[in-house]
């Protein structure tokens, strides 16, 4: 206890007197968490408690320089801990140059923002990365300074205070896992500080390298084979998951944490309010295991979340982890621990985590025309923790990875091979293989019958790029307002990726760039299209149909309180396997909203008397996107159009719900 009586002690120093309560509570609420995990990790280390008293003065120093705006947020967000899983909430997701090239420019594209109703944008990394190849900003060279040919931290700062006044949320990318081979902490441990050597994993030889590698899986198999790369100078293999000059940080060194730590306050105080905590499953490495989500990991992100809720309570964590849907929930926090007052409260980790199985298994049904996996996926979904949300999206800078699914791609398939090959026919069929309308491609699969992951924008995926015909280029349209209308439907925090607002299509110019030919996540990253951009409002244009018909359901989910993510959902089973049933809100009120897809590419007859069994009598329907209404005495089940979907609310004869 005396430990952190002089931590407070000497946190309390730093501050104003007038912030000594608030700080006090948030420190008596988290710090004795906060010293529990990092002692599971660092406390056998002679110098932790040195150490643990440096680190609550950074807090203190990150706390002391504060913005009193970043303050004020702190304590709205405080007493509204469930903010941001308002059906009002919707991402936006785009890389900075792409999008308005450079930070000022994204503040010139905020009413296009406001007119989706966008409430958090994510911007793809803008912190200074490494010269030369640097996977797209991932390998971050200084955690201090911005991209220089994005602008300069004042630019942030001001484009930061620009999207508060919209009510927008800045996400950025805090890649936590590896930093760039030319970072300082690489340059000086190159340079031959055995320090700074050991902020990374290296090893003299292959011995424990080649152990590792037996359970390791490959994250570029073709462009970066292997999990460990020789470095000249050092004369030793390091660790490198991603490409050769991403180096991953040793999170078993106590200086690593507080570094990272810091650096994450720091930016937090710039006014970025969300951190997608980039590849957390990776975090700490274990001999014998794939090294992906690990006790410690959790641990390490725990600790995170109590050093945000103590300096800055106001910003959100969200976990990068594309993993299956049995470990997602971990990420949000599970289980309980003990205060030190013997009270248990819940284990608090990110707010919020990419739902990677609900968006593969909504591609793997369009493929399939067969919304079985995603019933698999919704039902091994358990309910969210409070404070928490799950990230909903059909396409992000990344390619699907379908590994994810293999357990629920066992369940339905009849290979009996743990859904390998119906993965890897799904794979082949957004490749543009066999007959298929996708113009998708492969992404780091070396045997095209392998399963690792597929590339290409929304629009590609779903047939746009090979319509001949009118009606092809409008079914086209229904599949992908079909993935997105799940995606806002479900209950989480959805997000558009940039260009699919306008139906845009794949860039190919990546091909000829030496630098990214080998990476096909590039077919996926093409520049915002201005001239499509322009048509958004032209009816007559491709643009023009897509951006409305988006900005419809956009509206119809944030005008619904049963789609926040807090609401219920209930999976309902359809006798046609095509169609995807649930309802969101109390199924015994009058005010459920269910949500039904066609994810075949043929009509199916909707039987409404499996809707609303729960209600106290058997109403009409009344689909919110086109007004339609649907009523028991018409007669027949509705037929639903091929890749069509329903929101439909209880409609009672002459009386709106
Ligand atoms: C993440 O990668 C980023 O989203 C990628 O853009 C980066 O290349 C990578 O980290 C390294 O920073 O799940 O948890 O399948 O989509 O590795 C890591 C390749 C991730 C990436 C995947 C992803």
């Amino acid at each position: 206890m005396t430990l952190l009586s002089n931590s407070l002690k000497a946190m309390l120093v730093h501050l104003p007197a007038t912030e000594h309560e608030g700080v006090s509570a948030r420190f008596h609420q988290q710090a004795p968490v906060l010293l529990d995990h990092l002692q599971r990790l660092y406390g056998h280390h002679a110098h932790f408690p040195t150490w643990f008293t440096a680190l609550t003065v950074a807090l203190a120093k990150a706390l002391q320089t504060r913005p009193q705006a970043l303050r004020q947020l702190d304590r709205q967000r405080s007493a509204d801990k469930d903010w941001f899983c308002s059906e009002r909430m919707l991402g936006y997701c785009t890389y900075v140059d792409r999008f308005a090239g450079d930070l000022r420019g994204v503040a010139e594209k905020i009413p296009h923002l406001e007119e989706m109703g966008v409430h958090y944008l994510h911007l793809l990394p803008f912190l200074r990365a490494r010269i030369g190849e640097n996977d797209g900003g991932f390998a971050v060279s200084s955690f201090k300074d911005i991209e220089p040919r994005f602008g300069t931290m004042t630019d942030l700062r001001e484009l930061t205070d620009r999207l508060r006044q919209s009510g927008i949320s800045l996400c950025s990318d805090f890649i936590l896992n590896h930093v760039a081979d030319d970072h300082p902490w690489a340059l000086a441990a190159k340079a031959g500080d055995e320090t700074y050597r050991d902020y990374f994993y290296s090893y003299p030889d292959r011995i424990l390298p080649d152990q590792f590698e037996q359970s390791l899986g490959q994250i570029f198999p073709q462009a970066a084979p292997g999990n460990f790369t020789f470095v000249d100078v050092l004369q030793r293999w390091v660790w490198t998951t991603f490409y050769p000059y991403q180096w991953d940080l040793n999170y078993s060194n106590p200086a690593v944490f507080s570094e990272m730590a810091t650096a994450l306050l720091h930016l937090a105080n710039q006014g970025i309010e969300v951190f997608r905590l980039d590849s957390t499953a990776f975090l700490w490495k274990r001999e014998g295991s794939n090294c992906m989500n690990q006790p410690e990991a959790h641990v390490i992100l725990q600790a995170l979340r109590c050093l945000i809720e103590i300096a800055a309570p106001g910003v959100l964590l969200k976990a990068e982890a594309i993993v299956p849907t049995a470990q997602l929930p971990a990420y949000l926090g599970s289980g309980t621990t003990n205060r030190d007052d013997n009270s248990t409260v819940p284990v608090k980790e990110c707010h919020l985590a990419y739902h990677s199985s609900l968006m593969a298994a909504a591609w793997v049904a369009l493929a399939e025309q067969d919304a079985g996996i995603i019933g698999h996926v919704m039902r091994g979904t358990p309910p969210l923790p409070e404070q928490a949300s799950w990230l909903t999206y059909v396409r992000c800078h990344d390619d699907i990875g379908w590994n994810v699914l293999r357990q629920e791609a066992a369940l339905g398939g009849d290979d009996g091979d743990g859904g390998e090959q119906r993965l890897s026919r799904v794979a082949q069929f957004f490749a543009g293989q066999e007959d298929s309308y996708a113009r998708g491609a492969s992404f780091q699969a070396a045997d095209p019958a392998a399963v690792h992951g597929t590339v290409g924008m929304s629009a590609a995926l779903c047939g746009f790029s090979s319509a001949k015909t009118e009606a092809q280029t409008e079914l086209a349209r229904h599949r992908m307002l079909l993935l997105y209308g799940l995606a806002l439907t479900f209950g989480g925090l959805p997000v558009i990726y940039m260009g699919d607002e306008l139906a845009q299509g794949n860039d190919e110019t990546y091909r000829l760039d030496p630098a990214k030919v080998n990476d096909s996540r590039w077919l996926q990253r093409p520049d915002f299209d201005l001239d499509a951009f322009a048509l958004r409002h032209d009816a007559g244009t491709l643009p023009g149909q897509m951006f409305s018909s988006l900005c419809r359901m956009l509206t119809c989910r944030r005008t619904h309180p049963q789609l926040a993510a807090t609401g219920k959902r209930h999976w309902i089973f359809s006798p046609h396997a095509e169609l995807l049933i649930f309802a969101r809100g109390d199924i015994e009120q009058a005010n459920v909203l269910y949500f039904v897809g066609n994810f075949s590419e043929h009509p199916v007859a909707l039987d409404l008397r499996i809707l609303g069994k729960s209600l106290p009598l058997q109403p009409g329907w009344m689909d919110i996107l086109s007004g339609q209404t649907f009523l028991p005495e018409a007669g027949p089940a509705p037929l639903l159009p091929a890749c069509s979907q329903l929101w439909l609310i209880p409609y009672f004869q002459g009386v709106l719900s």
